[in-house]
C-alpha cells in the first residue's frame, strides 16, 4: 500500500471509529464507571465555543500501532469532548489543525527545528506548542518517541477535559521517574492477594488466542497517567509462569500493551530452577543455576524483545531465597541481574524482609537485613522497599531505608488496593498519604533531602529510578470496586509523573475528568476526598497505633488477637496496651530501631515532647495520663480521635447525598452505598478499640465520645465471622 493509501485507510477507521462511539453513546448510556477518567463526554458549552476553532482536525501521519493509537485517541477524545466531529486530516491545510508524532513520523513536526529540545525531553517526554505554520495557527503534540508523542495526546486531552485554556500552549514535560510500574498480586487461578475489585484481568485459561479486549483499555488507561510496567503476576510467586506454556500467554498480553509503552515483567520464584529445570538447588553462586536462568531469560527475550524484568520477593513470608543457601541477598540479587543484563532487563528486589528472632521489632527488621548490602548490587538491581517500616499501615512513618543506602537504587513500594484501609469499601484518597510519605525529610545529607528526592535521583544521581504500587483493578466492571477509588490508581499514576504533583491538584484534575465540572460540587468532591485519609486514620489506628486488624483478612479491628504462630502477626505485639499505657517503645529504652533514621528525624521521633502526635505510639509507649499537645491525656485524645472518624464518615455522607442533583444517579447511589458501608465500619472500629482499650485504661468515655453498642465478647464474636 502506498503510503497515501493508507492515510485514507487511516481515516476511514477514524470515522467507523467515531461513529461507533456516537452509536454505543446513544444507545447505552450507562454510568457503569468503565471509562475511568477518560470519559470524552461533551464540555460545557462555553468552552466548546472556545475550543472549536483551535481543533479543527487531527493530523498524525504514520502507520505504526502507537500512531495509530494516537489518531484514534485524539479523534475520540475531541470529537467526545467538543460534541461534533473533529475529522482526521491528511495535512494541516487549515487553522486549528492538531498535528501529533515524532521528527520521524510527522513532516511537518521535522520541519519545526526541534531536534535538540525534543531529544533532552526523551522519548517519553513531550513538547505541546500553539503556533503558526505558514498561515495556519495550529496545535503541535511532538516528542522524539512515539510513546512520547501518545503521553502528550493524552496530556491535551487532559488538557481539554479540566478546562484549561489552549490558546497559547506551551508545555514541555518528561517523566521524572523512569520505571513506573504497577505490580499485580494476581495468581494463576484468576484470585487476586490483597484484591477487592473482582478477579484477575488475566485471563490464563482464554491466552494466548484469546485476547480479552479489556486488556487494550488497561493498557490504555495506564498510558493516560504515564505508567510503563505491570508485573502481572503475585510476588509469592508461582514458578509455572515461567513455563514456555506460560511465557506464550505472558507474549500475547505484552503484544497488547505494547503499543501503549507498557512493558511486562514478571515476578519470579526463586527456587523455579529447582521447579522446572530439575535442579537439585537454587544457590545462586552455583553455575548450573545461573546457566538456567540464563536461558529462561533468553528463552522470555526471544518471546518478548521488551520484557521490563523480574520482580522478586526472597526470604520473606515463606518464599525461597538466597538465604536458603546461606548467600546473601545481593549473590541472589545479582545472578539474576547477569541473567538479564545481555538484553537491558532489571531485577526489581523486594526489601520486605522480617525474619522473628525473639525479642525483636519488626519495624527495623528490612534496614537491618538489606542495608549493609548498600553499594553491593549489580547495576541494573533495583531495591523495592515499602513506604513504611511495618506493612502498609493506614499511616506509617518513612520507611528508614530512604535515605538509608546511598549507593542502592531504592524505589517506593506503595499499596493501592486497601488492604489495611477497608478494602474497596472505604472511601480514602491515597494521594494525601503518599504526599506525606514523598514529603518527609531523611535528612540524609542535610535538611531538604525528602524522599521525593532520593526517589527522583536528585539526592543520589542513581542510574536508574521508579516507584511502585500495588494495583487495585479487576474485573469489576468499574475497574476498583468503588469509584472514588479509580481516584488512586490516576493519583499513583500521576506521582510517577511528577512526585511533586499537589494532592489537591491531583483530585481536581480526576474530579473534573471523572465526576463534574461543577465548581461548588468540586468543592465539596475535593474537600472529602483530602480529608479522607485522616479520617481513616482517626476510626482505625489513631497518634501511631498500628496492625490493630484481625491477622487474615485485615480487614475489621481485632486488637486483642493474640493467637497468630508468629508473634509480629499480633495486634497486641504492636500495640502493647497495658494497665500503665499503650504503644511501641521503639527509642533507647525499647527496641531502638528509632536509631535508623538520621540525625535530626532520630531525635525528633525520640523525644515523647518533640514527637509528632500521628506518630506518638509508633515509637512510644505512653501513659494513659500523659498530656498531649492538645492538653488532654492520652485517652481522652484517642478516643476524641475515634469519635472524629465517625462523625467525618457521617457528615460526610451528608454531603455526598447533597450532591445527587450534580453527578449521574448511578454513580450517586453506587458511591452513597459505600459510604453506608463505611460508617457502619467506623462505628466498629471505634466501639471495638475503645472497648477493648478501656480494660487497660480503666478510664470512662469523655464528653463526646458516643458508648459502644455492644460488649467486648461480641466484637471479638464478630471477628470471627468473616
Ligand atoms: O502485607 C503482606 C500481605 C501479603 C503480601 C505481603 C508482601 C504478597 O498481607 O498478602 O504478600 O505483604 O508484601 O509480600
Amino acid at each position: 500500500m502506498h503510503s497515501e493509501q493508507r492515510r485514507s485507510c487511516g481515516t476511514l477507521l477514524a470515522s467507523l471509529a467515531i461513529a461507533i462511539i456516537f452509536v454505543t453513546g446513544a444507545i447505552s448510556k450507562a454510568e457503569d464507571g468503565y471509562r475511568l477518567w477518560l470519559r470524552y463526554d461533551p464540555l460545557p458549552k462555553r468552552t466548546i465555543e472556545a475550543y472549536r476553532p483551535r481543533i479543527a482536525s487531527v493530523v498524525v501521519p504514520g502507520d505504526s500501532a502507537t500512531l495509530e493509537v494516537i489518531r484514534t485517541e485524539l479523534v475520540n477524545g475531541c470529537t467526545g469532548l467538543l460534541g461534533s466531529a473533529v475529522p482526521i486530516a491528511n495535512e494541516a491545510n487549515r487553522d486549528g489543525a492538531v498535528i501529533a508524532g515524532t521528527l520521524k513520523s510527522s513532516p511537518q513536526i521535522a520541519t519545526l527545528g526541534w531536534e535538540r529540545q525534543l531529544a533532552d525531553l526523551g522519548p517519553e517526554g513531550f513538547r505541546i506548542r500553539s503556533l503558526k505554520i505558514g498561515y495556519r495557527s495550529v496545535i503541535v503534540i511532538a516528542s522524539s518517541g512515539e510513546v512520547g508523542a501518545l503521553y502528550g495526546a493524552f496530556h491535551f486531552l487532559r488538557l481539554l477535559q479540566t478546562l484549561q485554556p489552549i490558546d497559547k500552549l506551551d508545555v514541555s514535560q518528561k517523566p521524572r521517574l523512569q520505571l513506573r510500574l504497577l505490580d499485580h498480586w494476581d495468581n494463576l487461578d484468576g484470585s487476586i492477594e490483597r484484591g477487592y475489585a473482582g478477579r484477575s484481568l488475566w485471563d490464563w485459561k482464554a491466552l494466548p488466542e484469546n485476547v480479552d479486549s479489556r486488556l487494550r483499555d488497561y493498557a490504555r488507561a495506564n498510558a493516560s497517567i504515564g505508567i510503563n510496567g505491570s508485573t502481572l503476576n503475585n510476588v509469592n510467586a508461582n514458578a509455572q509462569i515461567l513455563t514456555a506454556e506460560y511465557l506464550r500467554r505472558v507474549a500475547a498480553i505484552a503484544d497488547v500493551f505494547r503499543p501503549y509503552g507498557v512493558k511486562v515483567y514478571l515476578s519470579a520464584r526463586f527456587s523455579a530452577p529447582i521447579e522446572l529445570g530439575g535442579l537439585k538447588t537454587a544457590d545462586p553462586l552455583d553455575a548450573e543455576v545461573a546457566a538456567w536462568w540464563k536461558q529462561k531469560a533468553d528463552e522470555i527475550y526471544k518471546l518478548i524483545p521488551d520484557f521490563g524484568g523480574f520482580l522478586v520477593k526472597a526470604n520473606s513470608e515463606g518464599q525461597p531465597g538466597p538465604r536458603t543457601y546461606h548467600r546473601t541477598h545481593a549473590d541472589g540479587a545479582n545472578m539474576l541481574a547477569a541473567a538479564v543484563a545481555p538484553h537491558k532487563g532489571v531485577v526489581i528486589w523486594r526489601a520486605f524482609v522480617y525474619d522473628m528472632k525473639p525479642g525483636y521489632d519488626r519495624a527495623g527488621a528490612a534496614y537491618e537485613n538489606l542495608q549493609p548490602f548498600d553499594g553491593k548490587f549489580a547495576p541494573n538491581v533495583l531495591l523495592q522497599v515499602k513506604n513504611g517500616p511495618i506493612d502498609f499501615q493506614p499511616r506509617e512513618p518513612f520507611h528508614p531505608l530512604f535515605g538509608g543506602m546511598s549507593r542502592t537504587q531504592v524505589i517506593p513500594e506503595l499499596q493501592i488496593t486497601q488492604e489495611y484501609l477497608g478494602f474497596s469499601n472505604h472511601l480514602v484518597f491515597l494521594a494525601q498519604m503518599w504526599r506525606e510519605f514523598l514529603d518527609s525529610d531523611t535528612y540524609a545529607r542535610g535538611p531538604g533531602s525528602t524522599v521525593a528526592k532520593v526517589v527522583d535521583g536528585s539526592l543520589y544521581h542513581q542510574r536508574l529510578t521508579g516507584m511502585a504500587g500495588v494495583a487495585n483493578t479487576g474485573t469489576d466492571r468499574n475497574w476498583t470496586g468503588h469509584h472514588f477509588l479509580q481516584g488512586n490508581w490516576y493519583a499513583f499514576g500521576r506521582l510517577t509523573w511528577n512526585p511533586d504533583l499537589s494532592s489537591r491538584q491531583i483530585a481536581d484534575e480526576w474530579i473534573a475528568m471523572t465526576l463534574t465540572h461543577d465548581p461548588k460540587a468540586t468543592e465539596t468532591i475535593a474537600r472529602m476526598m483530602l480529608e479522607s485519609h485522616e479520617a481513616v486514620v482517626d476510626y482505625m489506628t489513631p497518634l501511631g497505633l498500628h496492625h490493630l486488624f484481625w491477622g487474615g483478612h485485615h480487614y475489621g479491628p481485632a486488637p486483642w488477637w493474640n493467637t497468630e504462630p508468629r508473634d509480629d502477626w499480633n495486634p497486641v505485639y504492636y500495640h502493647r496496651a497495658d494497665a500503665e499505657g499503650i504503644g511501641f517503645d521503639r527509642t533507647a529504652t525499647g527496641s531502638n530501631t528509632v536509631n535508623q533514621y538520621h540525625w535530626p528525624v532520630r531525635g525528633q521521633f525520640s523525644n515523647l515532647s518533640t514527637c509528632p502526635d500521628r506518630f506518638l505510639l509508633w515509637f512510644h509507649h505512653v501513659p494513659w495520663d500523659y498530656r498531649v499537645r492538645s492538653g488532654r491525656t492520652l485517652w481522652d485524645e484517642m478516643t476524641l480521635h475515634y469519635q472524629h472518624g465517625v462523625a467525618w464518615v457521617r457528615a460526610t455522607r451528608k454531603d455526598w447525598d447533597a450532591l445527587s442533583d450534580e453527578i449521574d444517579p448511578e454513580r450517586h447511589a453506587a458511591v452513597a452505598k459505600k459510604l453506608t458501608i463505611q460508617e457502619r465500619d467506623a462505628i466498629w472500629w471505634k466501639d471495638a478499640c475503645l472497648t477493648y482499650f478501656q480494660t487497660f485504661s480503666k478510664r470512662s468515655l469523655p464528653a463526646g465520645v458516643e458508648k459502644p453498642a455492644k460488649t467486648l465478647a461480641e466484637y471479638k464474636a464478630k471477628s470471627l465471622q468473616w
